[in-house]
């Protein structure tokens, strides 16, 4: 996901004040000429902290228009918190604005130097004491946008979502069948993030879509883990790959690999799906049964990949 970089509060502060102390401006005389550079600092400031904020406030995604990025924005940050925290900040924006215009005008009708320095000094305190009350927000928007960033690109069309119990394969075959770069280990929860790689099945351009393993109490015990995976289940599957590991390496037997996936698939409604047996060079089970280590059926499962994508074309998850 692409996102902002967010400042730091205080960081803010000082690129504002920096901005309204480049600002030069003449006058006929002394007074006229400090008016108009107070003004315009005050405008700096404005403008600065508009662009700024502003660039903050679009730069998150329209949560409304995606259940998936509301839903992974929920499990990263809290989802409802981000809400308020941006709309709290465009909140600091507008005040900022409206109190430096207000000064603006204020110090265009005062008739002392003195006046002057007062109204610009008192401007930058509200400033500065806005932003401080906004910095718990401007902080989580930092912290969210940090985080939000492992949320995979994703692209609209043929996704293949393939899931499993941990260490059953999972990552080594996406890397098998896409160009997905992802971290293999012979130990499980090694993927702790959706990982999306992509791959051309004839004309069609298929995304594929690594998951962090779930185990049997996935739908109840709902970790941040499990959770991404069933979210990427639910929101982007057009197809579910499910690996069972008939080989025993992963740590889980077969019978409780296929009592998940059948939940699964009651669960979320999942016609399309596609069981694929791992691991074919230390098991063969009956079945679809791939090993990522030899290539092994690997022609087949993206043949029977595309025959189910073709049987549903258009569809899209929401
Ligand atoms: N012999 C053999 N080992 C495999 C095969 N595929 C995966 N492995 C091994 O199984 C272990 C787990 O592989 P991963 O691809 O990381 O499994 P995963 O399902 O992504 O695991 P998590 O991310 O932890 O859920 C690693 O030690 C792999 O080398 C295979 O086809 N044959
Ligand atoms: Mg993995």
């Amino acid at each position: 996901m692409k996102l902002p970089a967010v400042k730091k509060p205080d960081e803010i502060v000082e690129m504002l004040f920096r901005a309204a102390s480049k600002v030069q401006a003449g006058g006929r005389d002394p007074l006229s000429k400090m008016k108009a550079r107070s003004i315009r600092k005050l405008h700096a400031i404005s403008d600065r902290a508009d662009r700024e904020f502003s660039s903050y406030v679009t730069g998150f995604p329209s949560f409304e228009k995606s259940k998936f990025e509301w839903e992974i924005a929920d499990i990263l940050v809290g989802a409802d918190r981000l809400k308020i925290s941006i709309a709290r900040v465009h909140v600091a924006k507008n005040r900022i604005v409206t109190v430096t215009n207000r000064i603006a005008r204020e110090i265009a009708k005062s008739g002392t130097v003195q006046r002057i320095h007062a109204l610009r000094d008192s401007a930058y305190g509200r400033v500065a004491s806005i932003i401080s009350e906004a910095a718990p927000d401007i902080e989580l928007l930092a912290d969210a946008s940090v985080k939000l960033r492992e949320v995979p690109e994703l692209q609209e069309g043929d996704s293949v979502v393939i899931a499993g119990f941990p260490n059953v394969g999972k990552s080594m075959l996406i890397s098998r069948l896409s160009n997905a770069r992802t971290r293999v280990e012979a130990y499980p929860f090694t993927t702790t993030r959706l990982i999306v790689g992509h791959r051309m099945i004839g004309w069609r351009k298929v995304q594929f879509v690594d998951c962090p393993g779930l185990t049997e109490r996935a739908l109840e015990t709902r970790n941040a883990y499990e959770r991404k995976a069933l979210l990427a289940i639910r929101h982007l599957a057009q197809l579910l790959v499910y690996v069972i590991d008939p080989s025993g390496s992963c740590g889980y037997g077969v019978e409780e690999q296929i009592q998940l996936r059948d939940s699964i698939i009651r669960e979320f409604d999942m016609p399309r799906h596609v069981t694929v047996y791992s691991k074919a060079d230390l098991k063969k089970a009956e079945g679809l049964s791939v090993s990522s280590l030899t290539g092994e059926g690997m022609e087949e499962l993206l043949k029977v990949v595309d025959r189910q994508l073709a049987a549903f074309p258009g569809q899209t998850g929401s």
